[in-house]
């Protein structure tokens, strides 16, 4: 049974939490920068996490002063939906509380970096009043809901938005720890908080992650969510929803115990059960989730501990009536979403890349300011994708030239401008912001990119549709797992290399070596490349490739370098 170990302090801390107030209105109105551990850990609920400057750390020890102590602040939109009027409130709080940038997460969120503790308040209550939320953005709960993001006018696409706009609002905490705190809502309970019907007083025994798509768009790769939703259309009817658990790509370096999971559609659900059959997910990981081991905690060790016929008949349970079996899933794509796109209504959207998804202007490219001004002036809605982009949505057919015309003249790279590599890699922030970090991923992007399309290009691969993932540490915040190369930070300056995901989100890498200098990267790729180009088969993508051949005749293909290990 899951439930043998003892409670983790996690656990013990949420429930003595009177609904995850704790002492934060005593600790956020206390002067310094820092707050206590469980501060830290009840912090995470309202969407905001303690970070420190990584890259001063160690001086300022040495000089005997603390650490440089400011917060992290993340922002739910559903589906990465926001209206222009709430991104330019979000650019404004940027300067106001901010470093000046925005960072589109892989959940199409956004988060700020370097909120001093004492504009915590004035940070949060800034996005309540656009209509945005940080509420569950991080902690034991249903963070953001991510979903197909192109905006296309059509009922398919206008039912996975809706779809996940409910899920999000429905299945937010009942405490209003999070009005009291930030908000300034007097307290209303005289029990000291609210009954939690869905979560119950300890709330989830980790982070539950939900994506929905409709099988032709998903750039969210659905199956790395705890629960992942594939709506079935016919047409443009709404037949039902295949449900896929037990997604997760977090581990340990060398703790066999925890690895990255692909979700398993398990059973069908009609078209008018979405929230109760949600619901009934929730509550089998609630009450079945491991509340001992915080590293074994996800869903889907806990399917596969008990058993797909365990976790099925108990979903039955739950949900109070028998299930069918997950219909036969449809070929999931990834398509192209970035540069013009008819939305179907007369207007058009443009996708523009953001490289690792940061918003920022440096040097000649100030893509912060081209963002805003299009914004501004044209009155675009903007739609954040997991892959760490923007699409610029309900632009006029005549203003096209003009838009473009912006972005270009603020040096900034549209999708045409990029290698396929380019396009469709991402990068976690990891340092200097990442209590985790093991090694850069957001700052090595650029030059390992560069690396990587030079030995492509030299194979006549330039063009080649490849996806690239890079993340600081095992976590898999870039989904480093389910790509075509996976670049794992191991230690500072070296990484494992994984490589054989599919483009599509629907395999899983394996490691091919570990601990690869940073400059090694491409050349230990090189040989892969060149028996690729050599021996691909028809419509063969290169992380297929690598599978077919395996991990064995892959490492056989070239010598690694110095110090890369198997
Ligand atoms: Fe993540 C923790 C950043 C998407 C798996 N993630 C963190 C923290 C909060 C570090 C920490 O716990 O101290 C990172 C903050 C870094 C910083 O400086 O901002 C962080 N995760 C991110 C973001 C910003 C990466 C990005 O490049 O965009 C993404 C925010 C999404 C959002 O808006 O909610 C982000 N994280 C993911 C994903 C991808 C996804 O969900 O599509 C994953 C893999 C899927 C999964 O959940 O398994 C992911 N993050 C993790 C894990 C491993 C969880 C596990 O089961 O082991 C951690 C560590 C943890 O929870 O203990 C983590
Ligand atoms: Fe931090 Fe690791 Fe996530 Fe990167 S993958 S943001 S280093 S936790």
């Amino acid at each position: 049974m899951p439930l043998s170990l003892p409670p983790s302090g996690v656990e013990r801390l949420k429930e003595a939490s009177r609904g995850l107030r704790g002492d934060l209105a005593a600790e956020l109105a206390a002067p310094g920068r820092e707050v206590s551990e469980d501060a830290y850990n009840l912090l995470k609920f309202h969407g905001t996490y303690e970070q420190h400057d990584r890259d001063t750390a160690t001086e300022r020890k040495q000089r005997g002063e603390a650490k440089d102590f400011s917060f992290m602040v993340r922002v739910r939109m559903p589906g990465g939906v926001l209206t222009a009027a709430q991104y330019l409130a979000l650019d404004a709080l940027a300067d106001r509380y901010g470093n000046a940038t925005l960072r589109i997460t892989t959940r199409e969120g956004v988060q700020f970096h370097g909120v001093i503790k004492q504009d915590l308040k004035g940070t949060i209550a800034a996005i309540n009043r656009t209509l945005l939320t940080t509420q569950s953005a991080c902690g034991d709960v249903v963070r953001n809901v991510t979903a197909t993001p192109a905006p296309r006018r059509d009922a398919v696409h206008a039912r996975i938005r809706a779809d996940a706009a409910m899920l999000s609002t429905a299945l937010l905490p009942a405490s209003r720890a999070y009005h009291e705190l930030f908000l300034d809502v007097a307290a209303q309970t005289a029990l000291g908080t609210e009954p939690e019907p869905l979560f119950g007083p300890t709330y989830l025994p980790r982070k539950f992650k939900i994506g929905i798509i409709a099988p032709g768009d998903n750039t969210i790769d659905v199956l790395t969510n705890d629960l992942g939703i594939i709506a079935l259309f016919e047409g443009e009817r709404l037949v039902g929803y295949n449900f896929a658990l037990g997604g997760g790509l977090g581990m340990t370096h060398n703790k066999p115990a925890t690895y990255p999971r692909l979700a398993t559609p398990l059973v069908f659900i009609g078209p008018d059960d979405l929230r109760r059959g949600v619901e009934a997910v929730i509550a089998l990981q609630r009450d079945w989730g491991n509340r001992g081991d915080r590293r074994r905690a996800r869903l889907k060790y806990l399917l596969d501990d008990q058993g797909l016929d365990w976790a099925k008949t108990a979903l039955e349970g739950y949900f109070g009536a028998p299930l069918a079996p997950a219909r036969p899933l449809p070929p999931l794509l990834v398509p192209e979403i970035l540069g013009w796109h008819a939305q179907g209504d007369g207007r058009f959207w443009l996708g523009v890349p953001v490289p690792s998804g940061r918003i920022e202007d440096r040097g000649g490219r100030r893509l912060r300011t081209a963002l805003r001004a299009i914004v501004a002036r044209f009155g675009a809605d903007p739609v954040l994708t997991g892959q760490q982009d923007i699409l610029l949505s309900n632009l006029a057919p005549e203003d096209r030239g003009a838009v473009e015309g912006l972005l270009r003249d603020h040096g900034v790279a549209l999708a045409e401008d990029l290698t396929p590599l380019a396009r469709w890699s991402l990068a976690c922030p990891a340092l200097p912001t990442c209590g985790l970090a093991l090694a850069e991923a957001e700052r090595v992007h650029a030059p390992i990119v560069a690396a990587i399309e030079a030995e492509l290009a030299r194979f006549g691969l330039a063009d080649e549709r490849i996806s690239l993932r890079i993340t600081g540490c095992p976590n898999g915040c870039a989904r480093t797992y389910a790509g075509d190369i996976g670049i794992v930070g191991r230690m500072p300056g070296h990484y494992a290399l994984y490589v054989g995901g599919d483009f599509a989100g629907t395999r899983l890498s394996f490691k091919l070596h570990d601990k690869v200098a940073e400059a090694d990267l491409a050349a230990i790729l090189a040989p892969l490349f060149a028996a690729f180009a050599a021996g691909r088969g028809r419509g063969e993508g290169f992380g297929d490739f690598c599978t077919r051949l395996g991990a064995d005749a892959l490492r056989q293909l070239g010598t690694p370098p110095r110090d890369a290990a198997a």
